[in-house]
């Protein structure tokens, strides 16, 4: 079976956790294509603590085994050990913490400038988009240099409404 490799980075907090978690049991349960059609309530988040170290988690879609590997915010000075085995990155971004996401635009730029990571496609999630504190997309595109972001690798947007 063809396995894809992927870094799920981001912040401390972000919700990297909760999303693979869910992630996990939406496709235990049913296939994902079915889960985006229904947009169930997916109900309580799981309870998480800081990941220290990776955390690992596969799924299966399609014949496809995607193998996401996340690693803590708190590894953020030693990520870049990993992006050697990676084909695709997914950067999170919590959207609701105003203090933090500057700091996670300037990580996000780190990443993208490391020789690695030049050809791997870039998933860009910002997520806690149910949050009372939840910034708009016009707020955060001021805080963050979107602009720069995109200039470092050809953009294709896709905008899909799975709540995590
Ligand atoms: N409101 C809201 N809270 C969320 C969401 N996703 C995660 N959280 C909460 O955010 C906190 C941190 O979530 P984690 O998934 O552990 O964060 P993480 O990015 O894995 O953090 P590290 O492993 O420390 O890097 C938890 O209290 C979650 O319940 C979301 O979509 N909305
Ligand atoms: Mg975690």
């Amino acid at each position: 079976m063809a396995e894809v490799q992927l870094l799920v980075l981001g912040p401390e907090g972000v919700g990297k956790t909760v999303m693979l978690k869910r992630l996990q049991t939406l496709t235990a349960q049913q296939n994902l294509a079915q889960a985006q059609q229904k947009r169930q309530d997916l109900g309580e988040a799981p309870s998480t603590i800081p990941t220290v170290g990776v955390n690992l988690v596969t799924v299966t879609h399609n014949r496809k085994k995607y193998t996401f590997r996340e690693l803590g915010g708190a590894m953020g000075p030693i990520w870049n050990n990993y992006f050697k085995d990676a084909a695709c990155l997914v950067y999170v971004i919590d959207r609701a913490n105003q203090a933090q996401v500057a700091s996670a635009c300037i990580q996000l730029l780190e990443v993208l400038s490391a020789k690695q990571t030049q050809e791997m496609p870039v998933l860009l999630i910002f997520n806690k988009i149910d949050s009372p504190d939840c910034m708009s997309m016009s707020e955060i595109s001021a805080i963050i240099r979107l602009r720069d972001v995109s200039s470092k690798r050809e953009t294709g947007h896709h905008s899909f409404g799975m709540q995590f």
